[in-house]
């Protein structure tokens, strides 16, 4: 845990009693803060006091106590509109701010030559895969690494701040909206589509927030940035002109003249001017499809910034486990796969996914976003048939019309049945099922972890006793 102590001795309203509150209200009460937390939602409640906090209902209380309020980032801090709490902040002037800001100053306070590293990394899709990688390599590489973030862990949970360890974190975009300090050593945007829309008050609000990884940066500093998305090649033309940072570009569709460039699963470093092959990507079976092996270039970029030798990178790469939700091979049922690509949240990111399959049997659905399969609609060649559950179903069956063969399932157990039976008698060689749902999970699970795990759950159940063995080996 890393303490705050900048509000010693003060009153601080922390908001919002999930993985980042409970974690800021530890890290500030082991500064000396006097913490009042509060949710919205009793069950919070309840779990957090039977793991011992003590709770007061800040709705009540009079609010010029207060220095700061500490918000979680998925409670509205802008659009659609502040929560009422957040409004009250304003209102008596107590600063609104995130765990992040909190992380950032006890940084900021430190004297420069003690100061960790910081690797930032942002983007609509890739984010965590780029993170755990980044993470996975400079482990390999002998550092003392830290990962932590929007990916699963308050950045406060993290092991306490020293000189010579290097924070590789996942920042969503909320969380950045919450925060103003941070300073990264090196920021990582890694693309900029459609996502959050409603929370930021639209495109231009959701880049804006992408952008401020980049805030603070300093011409020592690095800003890796992926140009394979239209408003990050913007950004980029914009802030290389600037030169507040150096920048370097990444890329899988183009070969850059100047970046890294993976070219058709060969990464190619040309930050010298002068092109490099550094290796294969394509034989890294957790790392698959084009998005995969733009990841691997920024995580290779961002790992060249701060000192590790291209060939460690490089021969760390071709160890790095995968991570669980993100095109997870679960295992194979009487020859059919199942992948498991729960984290698929919106189109673009199950996009990623089908583009690496070329015939699949689809499981998607849940509560789809603004723009439904839009994007899915250019790969739908790429879905042999497509199972259909939760809210969206009726909407998607309308989309993929006569164009997709299709079967509305409701639940995810029925979909899987039905994907399985249809799969196993298509005859096809190697049959994939994959879920990639394209769509948020809240109508039907807590979040995409917990869909991702009933689905492997209900895989296991149709393995026989070896293919269970083989799939858990
Ligand atoms: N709450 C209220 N009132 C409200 C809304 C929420 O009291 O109006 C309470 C809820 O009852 C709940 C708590 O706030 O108890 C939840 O806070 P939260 O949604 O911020 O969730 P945390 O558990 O703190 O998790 C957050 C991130 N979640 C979101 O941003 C939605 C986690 O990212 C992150 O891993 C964690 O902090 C640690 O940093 C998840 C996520 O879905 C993976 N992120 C989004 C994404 O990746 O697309 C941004």
């Amino acid at each position: 845990m890393i303490p705050i102590r900048e509000f010693a001795g003060q009153y601080v309203a922390v908001f919002g009693l999930g993985r980042t509150g409970l974690a800021t209200v530890r890290a500030l009460q082991a500064g000396g803060a006097k913490v009042h937390a509060w949710d919205d939602n009793p069950v919070a409640r309840e779990r957090a006091t039977e793991q011992g906090f003590d709770l007061v209902d800040i709705n009540k209380r009079d609010w010029q106590q207060y220095s700061a309020l500490v918000l979680s980032p998925g409670i509205p801090y802008r659009y659609p509109e502040p929560h009422r709490l957040v409004q009250m902040a304003r209102m008596v002037g107590v600063e609104v701010i995130g765990d992040m800001e909190l992380f950032a100053r006890a940084v900021n306070a430190m004297p420069e030559h003690s100061r960790p590293k910081i690797i930032g990394v942002t983007g609509t899709n890739g984010k965590s895969t780029t993170t755990s990688l980044i993470g996975h390599v400079l482990k390999k590489a002998g550092k003392d690494v830290r990962v932590g973030g929007n990916i699963g862990i308050g950045v406060l949970d993290m092991a306490p701040l020293h000189a010579n360890a290097v924070y590789v974190l996942e920042l969503s975009s909320y969380q950045l909206d919450l925060c103003e300090s941070l300073k990264c050593d090196v920021a990582v945007l890694l693309n900029v589509t459609p996502d959050h829309l409603e929370r930021h008050g639209g495109m231009q609000g959701y880049i804006n927030a992408k952008t401020r990884i980049f805030d603070n940066q300093s011409e020592k500093d690095l800003a890796v940035i992926g140009m394979d998305t239209m408003p990050t090649q913007i950004l980029m033309a914009k802030m290389a002109a600037k030169r507040h940072q150096r920048c370097v570009g990444v890329s899988s569709t183009y070969a850059l003249g100047r970046g890294v460039s993976a070219v058709h699963g060969r990464l190619f470093d040309s930050q010298s001017g002068r092109a490099m092959m550094i290796g294969d990507l394509s034989k890294i079976q957790t790392l698959p499809g084009a998005h995969n092996h733009q990841n691997a270039a920024a995580a290779y970029a961002a790992c060249r910034g701060v000192g590790v030798d291209a060939t460690v990178i490089m021969e760390a790469m071709a160890t790095f486990p995968g991570l669980a939700h993100r095109q997870e091979v679960v295992g194979k049922v009487g020859g059919v796969t199942f992948v498991n690509d729960s984290k698929a949240t919106n189109g673009q990111a199950a996009v990623q996914a089908l583009k690496s399959y070329p015939k699949v049997y689809w499981i998607g659905g849940g509560v789809a976003k603004s723009d439904g399969l839009a994007d899915v609609r250019p790969f739908y060649g790429h879905i042999t048939k497509a199972y259909l559950i939760g809210e969206a179903q009726k909407q998607f069956s309308r989309e993929l019309s006569d164009d997709v063969p299709h079967m509305n399932c409701g639940t995810l157990k029925r979909a899987v049945a039905e994907a399985m039976h249809d799969a196993a008698n298509s005859g096809d060689e190697d049959p994939i099922v994959l879920l990639s749902p394209a769509c948020a999970s809240f109508d039907q699970f807590k979040d995409f972890e917990a869909r991702g795990d009933e689905f492997k759950e209900l895989v296991h159940g149709l393995m026989s006793d070896t293919e269970r063995l083989r799939a858990t080996v």
